[in-house]
């Protein structure tokens, strides 16, 4: 499917009308860095990237409850995490609203709108960027933010990606949060593939 800027704008404002403000600040930014990413590491999926930005959080406001409604009857997988988490469902569940909403399938959405808070093993590129985006958009501050965007932008979306996870472990960690064992599994597979922060 070619998606126009018109299209675009529909997705835009469905977006608006779900969040509440600062949350579509954060929103209209990550579309931002998403592009920006994604005009380096991957021209040809900017309006990609741009689209899943927008649908990304769209079900962030929904309670526990609807989140896991809506999640079993779109038929996704609930596990322990999300039984114990239910928000990690958002962004699945934000992909499902929007496709049902605007009559599309796009797994290139669908993936990158699933796998933006834990990660995942498997992540392709849109993913990755759609992702870092959420982690490094300019809203975000925490101590390892600038090293994340330094790596994302100029460096390697893979080193980006572990030292992301190594940030997001240890904060979840220090929080006495469980982890979701995608999470760990994507540490696993990018340190696999030889990816290293030191040295
Ligand atoms: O929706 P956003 O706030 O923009 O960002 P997000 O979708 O990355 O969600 C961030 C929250 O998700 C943050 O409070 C940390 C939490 N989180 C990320 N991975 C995990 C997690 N929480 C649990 N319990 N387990 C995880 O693996
Ligand atoms: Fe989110
Ligand atoms: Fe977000």
């Amino acid at each position: 499917m070619r998606y126009t800027p018109e299209f675009e704008q529909v997705v835009r404002a469905w977006s608006k009308a779900r969040q509440k403000e600062k949350r579509f600040k954060h929103t209209e930014r990550v579309v931002q860095t998403a592009a920006q990413l994604a005009e380096i590491w991957s021209p040809d999926e900017v309006m990609v990237c741009r689209l899943a930005g927008w649908i990304h959080d769209a079900a962030k406001d929904l309670p526990d409850s609807d989140l896991l409604h809506l999640a079993r009857e779109a038929g996704i997988e609930i596990r322990e995490p999300e039984v114990d988490t239910p928000m990690l469902l958002h962004g699945a569940v934000g992909y499902v609203l929007a496709s049902a909403e605007f009559g599309f399938e796009d797994d290139r959405i669908r993936t990158a709108c699933t796998y933006h808070t834990t990660g995942s093993p498997d992540m392709s590129l849109t993913d990755k960027i759609v992702y870092l985006a959420d982690l490094i958009e300019p809203g975000r501050d925490f101590p390892s933010v600038g090293e994340i965007r330094h790596l994302a932008f100029q460096v390697d979306l893979d080193q980006a990606m572990l030292f992301s996870v190594v940030h997001t472990v240890r904060y979840l960690m220090q929080h006495e949060k469980p982890i979701d064992p995608r999470m760990i599994e994507l540490y696993n597979v990018l340190l696999k593939a030889g990816v290293r922060l030191l040295g």
